[in-house]
């Protein structure tokens, strides 16, 4: 999850997260594991350079608990991985981006979860003009994708169908939002870029106002994470030789059409909308055989020109301290919690 991070001690985010064992146990101040970021126990703060993964706002907890929310509790929610029968859920691991210094890290934070071996990357934020990107975000997720991660973005909140990156960056899979209507949500934006669509109004979560708060959400970035959790059971359920691919077109090529639900303007612009029975029952029949005909990647040929990624090191460099503040050498930049008319979506401006 690459957000705003999370209320680390609300009770219905305590069973399922990631830890990394050597942080965990390990000393305080100290970077046990040598991957350059001191006591990355359950995630790290990429923006205000700690280990103290709340951030900006309940954005980050509202998104983490339609995921792994912990079921079997009797409280709250429960995610869409969150386990059950006692069984926990799958492991989510907090990168914070938007931090309280502000909004940073979004690329080391791709390439962060990457190399822990993440098998998702939610992702709930994007560019809030069409056609802007970073360069050094696409490479982050190019890395990602060629090792072997599902990069998820919100198509974003604009009523748009401009191209919002990443989202609509032909190497991540873009969620788009739905009424439970099956209608297209006011503010989704939309466009052949998007890949899928899942209920994304007033969606019930999460929040971190006080430890133990709950919340119902609006807006493509709460879309997001309940697609990140169906296809994160749906590789629960498949077992772990399930590769990646075969579940990502099985998320895809299950989701029922929304055309007929929507006015003609939208046709294939929404993609299908989210069926989790069906994808996980695509999900449990085994992956062919590796032939030929299996994409290497979550879509065809490439649209535009290779990202060149001569900046982005294979690695962090283990020796690189952390910069407790905002990086003097990057552009000024303004981000904001779009919260009009409950429409939440983490958005950045260059
Ligand atoms: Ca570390
Ligand atoms: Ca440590
Ligand atoms: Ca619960």
């Amino acid at each position: 999850m690459i957000d705003s991070g999370i209320e680390e001690t609300h009770p219905d985010l305590q069973t399922n997260k990631w830890a990394n064992t050597l942080e965990c146990s390990g000393a305080d101040g100290v970077d046990d594991d040598g991957n350059g970021f001191i006591d990355d126990c359950h995630g790290y703060n990429h923006a205000d350079g700690t280990s103290v993964l709340l951030g900006s706002g309940d954005h980050g907890t509202a998104c983490t608990g339609l995921i792994a929310g912990t079921c079997d509790n009797s409280i709250g929610v429960c995610g869409v991985a969150g386990g059950r029968n006692g069984q926990p859920g799958t492991s989510y691991l907090t990168s914070t981006v938007f931090g309280t210094s502000g909004a940073q890290g979004f690329a080391e934070a791709l390439v962060y979860g990457a190399d822990q071996g993440v098998f998702a990357s939610s992702n709930s934020w994007g560019y809030t003009t069409a056609g802007v990107y970073e360069d050094s975000v696409l490479a982050a997720v190019d890395y990602a994708v060629n090792g072997g991660v599902v990069v998820i973005f919100a198509a974003g909140n604009a009523n748009r169908q401009g191209d919002y990156y990443p989202g609509c960056y032909n190497r991540t899979l873009a969620v788009g939002a739905v009424t439970n209507k099956k209608i297209k949500s006011s503010y989704s934006n939309y466009g052949e870029w998007v890949d899928l669509s899942a209920p994304g109004d007033a969606i019930y979560s999460t929040g971190y106002t006080d430890a133990g708060s709950y919340g119902a959400y609006t807006g493509t970035s709460f879309a997001t994470p309940v697609v990140a959790g169906a296809l994160a059971l749906a590789k629960s359920w498949a077992g772990s030789s399930a590769s990646s691919s075969h579940l990502v077109e099985c998320l895809v090529g299950t989701a029922s059409n929304l055309d007929t639900f929507n006015s003609d303007i939208y046709a294939g612009k929404l993609g299908g909308l989210l069926d989790v029975p069906a994808l996980l029952a695509c999900a449990t029949v085994p992956s062919p055989a590796p032939t030929a005909t299996v994409l290497p990647t979550l879509t065809v040929a490439p649209s535009r020109a290779p990202v060149p990624r001569p900046s982005m090191s294979p690695t962090l460099n283990p020796t690189t301290t952390r910069r407790p503040t905002v990086a003097p050498t990057e552009a000024p930049r303004i981000f904001n919690l779009a919260c009009a008319q409950n429409d939440c979506w983490l958005e950045k401006r260059l």
